[in-house]
């Protein structure tokens, strides 16, 4: 039988995914993600049955409810569909799938917008943390377009600032969850931290690598797959994530000195597949560790100076900036807070079906 639940698939970011009110989806949680397999066509490397845009970066859920705690006004469950398994995960939190939730919260009435700019507080359910977002809503409505540009979307749009404020060790316990700033695991010198994103950095030169090979090279490279993926199993418990094997966490993020002006270059597997950019709170992980001397990527990083920092992440597709306010003790190393600009679109506003088995 075909089931039909209300849908707005939305651009955030530079991930794309469907939005729901978790008061439309099962509330069973297995029934719930058949029904979010289902929607986006998993599994199947196409997603063909389905509206999932068969790469992990499209085939994202986002499941929002007006909040009831104190301060804040939606709580939004992030979902990454897995594209070839019958799986999903709420294993990780999910910054560019954020950008739409603000939008998508006026959208739907939870959030009732002023005429100008509205903030919405949001409670990210995956982190136990919380970021706010300003979006542009002139006449009380959301405004999608504007000169805002990021780098992996064509064209430009409204700009949506986020900021986070309690996401260090969100998923880890604490922002370097092993208490150091580098550690060596199979050989190989890492950097474990998580500043809203659990993220493993390595520097290209230990994977004989130079740093900007392209995505399909990477992915290509069968034995260098084997080693991160190793190493990733061997970290999970470290970071206190336990056995990591069907997560997608952590990001495996291999670093490099910059190329076109920013702090470092980056190519991320998320974890199997190479990010086209790179994750948002991935990117704020990055960079606050790259400000720490011993971390991974400090020595080779163009850092710039003062408390309150841009620091520009170089991806596959362009940078990504991260503006880091330091703490005021300089031996305090959790950030004050962290903030990214993002863009986001409602592509399409409907109804979704999937079969019920
Ligand atoms: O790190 C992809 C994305 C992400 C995550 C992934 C993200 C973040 O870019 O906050 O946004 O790493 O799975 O959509």
């Amino acid at each position: 039988m075909q089931v039909a639940v209300p849908c707005m698939l939305m651009r955030g970011g530079t991930s794309k995914g469907a939005y729901f009110l978790a008061s439309d989806l099962p509330q069973d949680t297995a029934k719930r993600d058949q029904a979010l397999l289902g929607i986006m066509g998993s599994p199947d490397k196409r997603q063909i049955d389905g509206v999932g845009g068969a790469h992990p970066l499209t085939s994202k859920v986002a499941i929002i409810k007006k909040s009831a705690r104190p301060g804040i006004d939606v709580d939004y469950l992030f979902v990454q569909v897995m594209v070839e398994e019958a799986k999903v995960s709420t294993s990780q939190n999910c910054g560019n799938i954020l950008a739409g939730v603000g939008p998508f919260a006026i959208e739907n009435g939870l959030v009732q917008a002023n005429d100008g700019e509205t903030v919405v507080t949001v409670y990210m359910e995956n982190t136990d943390s919380v970021a706010k977002q300003r979006i542009l809503t002139p006449g009380r409505k959301v405004q999608y377009h504007g000169d805002a540009r990021i780098d992996g979307v064509p064209g430009s749009h409204a700009p949506i600032m986020i900021e986070f404020l309690d996401v260090a060790g969100s998923s880890c316990g604490a922002l370097f969850p092993t208490g150091n700033f580098f550690d060596v695991v199979n050989g190989l010198k890492v950097t474990m931290v998580d500043n809203g994103m659990p993220v493993v950095m390595i520097e290209a030169k230990d994977l004989g690598l130079q740093g900007d090979e392209s995505i399909e090279a990477l992915e290509a490279n069968t034995e260098l797959k084997k080693t991160v993926e190793a190493l990733r199993l061997a970290v999970g418990p470290l970071m206190n994530l336990g056995d990591v094997k069907d997560k997608t966490v952590p990001k495996m993020t291999i670093v490099s000195a910059p190329k076109a002006g920013g702090i470092l270059n980056t190519r991320s597997f998320i974890p199997h597949r190479v990010h086209d950019a790179v994750g948002v709170l991935a990117a704020a992980s990055v960079a606050t560790a790259a400000n720490i001397p011993g971390a991974v990527g400090h020595d080779i990083a163009s850092l710039p100076t003062g408390q309150q920092r841009v620091c520009e992440v170089e991806h596959p597709t362009g940078t990504m900036g991260v503006e880091v306010v330091l703490a005021d003790d300089p031996n305090d190393r959790v950030p004050k807070s962290t903030s990214i600009m993002r863009t986001a679109r409602l592509l399409f506003a409907g109804t979704a079906y999937y079969l019920e088995k």
